[in-house]
């Protein structure tokens, strides 16, 4: 059975602005995930290099960093059983044309940069991310 994970969500700013930070937390709870923290930030530009680091190279990162900082997001750590593939799958894939029906991005999204929700791609992801925003 997988184990018991941290995983860190946020609510980008496109979500905040389409008032759809209820509708993801209903998401995450409904599956059966506690919000063990949750703090409402507007992203300044050194923390949104930190937290795309590894997209630095990437043509779409200053796009990416313009976007992150554009507005209020909502910033969580998501815990429970296998919780980072799980919201991984809640929040569907990168691309919203991708997403399928019923996940977050592929019930709310078209474009991929506003695709409403970040949550960690890996355990170690995962850490690093809770760390930069509530360490
Ligand atoms: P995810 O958020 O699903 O982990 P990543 O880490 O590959 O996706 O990408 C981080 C963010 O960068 C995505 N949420 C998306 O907004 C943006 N992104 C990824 N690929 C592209 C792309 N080809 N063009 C523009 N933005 C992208």
């Amino acid at each position: 059975m997988p184990e018991t994970q941290r995983t860190f969500v946020m609510v980008k700013p496109d979500g905040v602005a389409r008032r759809l930070v209820g509708e993801v937390v209903r998401r995450i709870e409904a599956k059966g995930y506690a919000i063990v923290e949750m703090r409402m930030l507007t992203i300044g530009t050194d923390l949104a290099e930190h937290h795309y680091a590894e997209h630095v190279d990437k043509p779409f990162f200053s796009e990416l960093v313009s976007f992150i900082t554009s507005g209020p997001v909502v910033a969580m750590v998501v815990e429970g059983t296998g919780a980072v593939a799980g919201m991984r799958k809640i929040m569907g894939a990168t691309n919203p044309l991708e997403a399928g029906p019923g996940s977050i991005r592929g019930d709310y999204a078209t474009v991929i940069t506003e695709n409403i929700v970040h949550g960690s791609d890996s355990p170690q992801s995962a850490a690093r991310e809770v760390d930069l925003f509530f360490g």
